[in-house]
Parts: C-alpha cells; structure tokens; sequence
C-alpha cells in the first residue's frame, strides 16, 4: 500500500486546496491529511486565517479524499510523521518547490502544480471571495510581494502586467502567475492592484485601477505631489475602494508596539526623532542614474519620515533639506529636518553615504534607541538618566515583512478599518508634500 502525506491550512477551502487534495490521493492509496494549528500558523507566519481548526478538517473530510487526517503544530513534524506513518510520498503545491527536498532522504517528494485562477471558496455554507491580487511590475519589488502574500490567507495572486510582455512572462513562469500586456483584460481578471512600478507611473496606475473599481496598495512613495494624494484618496473613498501606501515598517508588529511604547509616557514628552536609513546602491542602479526621479530621498525618504509624523503628527511648521550630490546632481544622502512646535524630526537616508541605520526617539525622561534594521523593528531599548536602567523589548519580524500590509489591506477590502491608523491618508499626503517640495528645491520639480 503506497501511503502519501501533504499538509496545509486549508483556509477558506477553494478550489485550489481541492484539486491538491484530489491528485495526492492519486499518488497512491492512502492519503493522510495535516492541517496546521493557529498556532503553528502564527508561528510560520500565516497569516489572516478566517476559519477554525475544526471547521478546516472538517472541509478537508468533505473533500473525501482524505483517509486520515491530522493536525500539524510544530516546524520539524513533517519528518517525524514521514517516519512514525512509514510515508512512501510527500507531496505539496509548487508553490514551496524547492522547501522540502530535505525529505528526499525519506521518501518521495512531489510537488504538484498549483492551481492558477482562484476566485471563490467552496464553501457549502456561504460562498467566501477570494480577494485575487493582480500586481502592475514585475521587478525585484514585484518579486519579493509574490512569496509574503502566499503566506496571507485569503489572498491569490492572480497576475503580472508589465507592457514589456517578455518580462511579464518571465516573472509569470517564475511565480506560476498569469501575465498581461493589455491594462483592460489584466482589470479583469483581479479584484485589486499591488503597484510596484518605477515611482513616476504610480499617479496613473493608481488612478486607472481605481477608475476601473479596484482597491489599490501602492509601494512608496506612492505619489510625488500633495495635490495628487488628496485626489486619488478623495477618487477612492468616492468609489468605496481602499487605497494605501505600502511604507511596509508601518505595518509591522514590531513598530506598532515601539509607538505605543514611545507614547505611553514611558520616556516623557517626546521632543526629538532622528531616523537614518542608508543603503549603498550600485553606481549604475536606477535609483543613481534617473536625474529626473532617482536619488537617496524619492526611494528612502518615506521610510525615514514614517517615525517623525507617526510621533509628531504630519503638522509639521518647517522642512528644510541638505544634500550631498554626485556629479549628475543626484542625492547621494539627504537629511530632511523638521520643525514642530515643541520638537524636531531629522530624515536621514543615503543611497550613496554608509551610516548606522538607526532610528532613536529623545523625550523628558529618556530616549528610545532601535538599531538598524530598525525599519524592521525587532529589538529596542529604553533608556533613562541612569545607565543601569535599561527596558529591553523586542518582536518578531517574519519573511521580508510585506505580508504584514498585505493582511492589513485584505482587512480593510473586507470593511474592517482598523488598520487604517497604521499609515493614514493623512500622513501619505503629508508625504507626498515633502517628496513635492524636496523635489522642487532640488530643482526637480
Ligand atoms: N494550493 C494550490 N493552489 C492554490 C493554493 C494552494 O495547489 N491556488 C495548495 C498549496 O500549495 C498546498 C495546499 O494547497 O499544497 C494547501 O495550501 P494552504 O492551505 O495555503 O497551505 P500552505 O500555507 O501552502 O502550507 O505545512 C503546511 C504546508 O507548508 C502548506
């Protein structure tokens, strides 16, 4: 009797887990089924699971091609279940080809592709969408949102567009995607847009997504003018669709939990915010070539300006900005310093300069201090007048961090706004203004 295993969450059962489902079973004659635990998906970092433990076996056992099922709660099971069931063959999606060929030395292992076009649950009970993310560039940025938002439930990445058809295919084969090269057969096959597309092609992205009545995650800098942030927010709260900025450090638990810390009294008034985030780039990069859009403040600025206006608000009085530029006049490292009424905000980032990335927060009885990667915040200290009192904290930060805003952005698609504090309207347009004015005093604008 040839005996297979696969394992999933099963979340909001569809289409896609059934068909995994039906051809494991084919691989042999007994098929065992693990379903994962909350916990053990909180610990892998799955997150938006909709559905209990018990209503995900229970969709499972209705498939009816399942012999056994189990439940998996810990990393490293997978091997020890391989053993204790005496498995002929491990198989799983094609999504995670590659993950478990470390089982090889146990079994077979098989990966089956993965269904592309996902859109409804299968839910007897009540028939759940399936929010199907379609993503406008299929650059590095592009790559890195495909694997974090495999691991948001809910969520089916359903296609590349790149009017460049040969990159589009490319990454579609890559992450087992569709790929358009016409805007209008790509709006329909999604239900949102993730844009990751060179900054000065956001604004219209942006607005034929939403013109086309799809919620829309930008990556930053969303838009370079203030005046384009308050239309698109105003286009789409008009047309009830969600629009936000992917600052990905907003989104994160970790830097959640340090702005409580830092507004709960803890270090007194908060008078000071300083963030520096360098990072050197290859000379011949786009980011250090295009006079028009590159430079150290239109690709960092947005994460620096993140912790001065979630602290001091986005009222700030004055902006002034100093540069260092290399002989084309691009920014190679750019401090932005704000005046507020009772503090100062100093954007430190640089492209082209090495500094130590770290972000640290002075108030009237002590100072918060991240380190680099602060932007990814996983550990920080308080510190008082005394030396020796120190408050140590820190989180976790999964993957490259993206699934964060991702779950954020499902949440806010399925009405609930909770979310929307982590980087309001407010503060994108505020950002947007300072890219603006940066821009126009650096005789760019
Ligand atoms: N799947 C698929 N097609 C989809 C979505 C999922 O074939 N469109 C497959 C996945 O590859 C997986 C199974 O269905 O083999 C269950 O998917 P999920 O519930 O998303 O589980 P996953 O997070 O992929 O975890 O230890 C758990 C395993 O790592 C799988």
């Amino acid at each position: 009797m040839t005996k297979v295993i696969t394992y999933g969450t099963f979340d909001l059962f569809h289409e896609g887990h059934y068909r995994l489902l039906q051809r494991a079973k084919q691989l042999g004659d007994y098929l065992i089924v693990g379903v994962t635990t909350e916990e053990y998906d909180q610990t892998r970092g799955k997150l938006n699971v909709v559905d209990s433990l018990i209503t995900r076996i229970e969709n499972v056992r209705k498939s009816g091609f399942a012999d056994e099922v189990i439940i998996e709660s810990s990393e490293g099971q997978k091997l020890l279940d391989i053993r204790k069931y005496q498995i002929d063959i491990f198989t799983v999606g094609s999504d995670w080809t590659g993950v478990f060929d470390y089982l090889k030395d146990y079994c077979r292992v098989v990966y089956l592709d993965r269904t592309k076009n996902i859109s409804s649950t299968m839910l007897r009970s009540q028939e759940q969408r399936i929010c199907r993310i379609g993503i406008v560039g299929s650059g590095r940025i592009a790559g890195r949102f495909v694997p974090e938002a495999k691991l948001v439930s809910g969520v089916n990445v359903e296609a590349v567009f790149n009017p460049h058809r040969d990159s589009a295919e490319r990454f579609a084969r890559k992450w087992e995607t569709d790929f358009y090269e016409d805007m209008e057969s790509f709006y329909a096959a999604v239900d949102a847009v993730y844009i990751a597309a060179p900054h000065e092609t956001h604004y219209n992205y942006i607005r034929s997504a939403l013109e086309h009545g799809k919620h829309v995650i930008c990556e930053k800098p969303m838009v370079l003018k203030r005046q384009q942030a308050e239309e698109l927010f105003a286009f789409a709260k008009e047309r009830s669709l969600v629009l936000f900025e992917g600052v990905k450090t907003a989104y994160c638990p970790g830097f959640s939990r340090l702005l409580g810390i830092a507004c709960s009294g803890m270090i007194g008034s908060i008078r000071n915010v300083e963030a520096c985030f360098t990072k050197l780039e290859n000379p011949q990069s786009r980011e250090l070539t295009d006079v028009r859009y590159g430079g150290s403040f239109t690709e960092l600025g947005s994460y620096v300006m993140l912790p001065i206006f979630k602290l001091f608000g986005s009222q700030f009085e004055d902006v002034r900005f100093d540069m260092i530029k290399d002989e084309n006049g691009i920014d190679l490292f750019t401090k932005a310093h704000f005046r507020y009424a009772n503090g100062m905000g100093t954007a430190t980032c640089g492209l082209g300069v090495k500094a130590e990335g770290r972000l640290m927060i002075s108030g009237t009885k002590g100072y918060i201090i991240v380190e680099a990667p602060w932007w990814k915040t996983t550990y920080f200290e308080v510190h008082y007048e005394n030396p020796g009192e120190v408050e140590k904290f820190s989180d976790r930060f999964l993957g490259d961090g993206l699934r964060y805003e991702v779950s954020d952005f499902l949440s806010m698609i399925n009405g609930n706004s909770k979310s929307e504090f982590k980087l309001t309207r407010g503060e994108s347009m505020a950002m947007a203004e300072v890219m603006e004015r940066f821009l126009k005093e650096d005789g760019r604008g």
